[in-house]
């Protein structure tokens, strides 16, 4: 017999990250998010640290925990078509929390997870802070320990070293030891103004991983041009998030100001396109088809 199973989402993530041209990530924190990145046309959702973080209130510090990262990445993987990398931070711990976390996010059907190598608790790359690295040894224990735990998890290694001013010799250094670990691809972060020092990374890497960018800081170069230059995605980690902060705050303020919605309501989602995002339509369809089903089987019984 012929299995005609879809492949699973780690394996279509594998694919997506192995497979010639530049894939596009776009960074979401719950379903809705998700579901809108999905609609847009990018290949995988990035189920971000900062977002999550956001939207809950708190710092991007490891103040939420991993049941709460998880509850949001699964949320997204259960609403999407598209498979989904979540941002793992440095991993909530040490080994004994990594084999957990791995478990758990495979079993909820996250296609891959990302593990940077910073301490916990970590702070977001972008906040002054301590970004000091996880000792080589510690994190590369980290990486041996996801990728014998998992099924088929896609396990990303994120490199810190030019975020935490550590250097190129330090990231080139790390990857080769990540990908012995059996790292399934590289994330190379940097919070620079230009892409030289991913360029650099990129040209000067000569292991076989695929290596993944977050051009945040870097935001003037092309999707085009990260392909020629041989990444294998970008992720637009919090593009939608603060696009969603500056419209709900210009609506918001605009409502107090008119005393009246009249005059926002041309320039907000109409609740009908609330309604096709929840999924309303398939939902009643399904209830009408249940309910007819279900006054037959009784009428049986009469
Ligand atoms: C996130 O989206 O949480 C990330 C990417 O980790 S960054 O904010 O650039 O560190
Ligand atoms: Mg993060």
């Amino acid at each position: 017999m012929t299995n005609t199973a879809a492949p699973s989402p780690a394996r279509r993530l594998r694919t997506t990250l192995e497979g010639p041209g530049l894939a596009r990530a776009m960074g979401a924190h719950n379903s809705l998010s998700a579901r809108l990145a999905q609609e847009a046309g990018f290949d995988v959702v990035w189920s971000s640290g900062l977002e999550i973080s956001a939207a809950a209130g708190v710092p991007d510090a490891n103040i939420l925990s991993m049941p709460d990262c998880l509850r949001a990445a699964a949320d997204m993987a259960a609403a999407l078509e598209i498979p989904l990398l979540a941002d793992c931070d440095s991993g909530y711990g040490g080994v004994g929390n990594v084999v957990h976390m791995v478990r758990s996010y495979e079993a909820r059907g996250v296609a891959g997870v990302c593990v940077e190598d910073k301490r916990f608790p970590k702070l977001n790359s972008f906040v002054e802070g301590d970004q000091e690295l996880a000792p080589l040894d510690d994190f590369a224990a980290k990486i041996r320990a996801a990728t014998e735990t998992r099924e088929e998890l896609v396990v990303v290694a994120r490199l810190e070293a030019l975020i935490s001013g550590r250097g190129m010799a330090e990231a080139l250094r790390r990857a080769e030891v990540y990908e012995r670990a059996g790292a399934d691809a590289l994330l190379i972060h940097s919070k620079i103004a230009e892409p030289d020092e991913v360029y650099a990374f990129r040209e000067a890497y000569d292991g076989d991983l695929p290596v993944v960018v977050v051009p945040t800081t870097y935001n003037r170069v092309t999707a085009v041009e990260l392909e020629e230059r041989g990444f294998a995605m970008a992720i637009y980690a919090n593009h939608a998030l603060r696009s969603a902060i500056r419209a709900m705050r210009e609506t918001l303020h605009r409502i107090i100001d008119d005393g009246t919605t009249f005059h926002i309501e041309p320039e907000i989602a109409p609740l009908k396109e609330v309604f096709d995002l929840q999924g309303t339509a398939l939902m009643l369809e399904r209830q009408n088809h249940y309910e007819a089903l279900g006054r037959e089987l009784a009428e049986v019984a009469e």
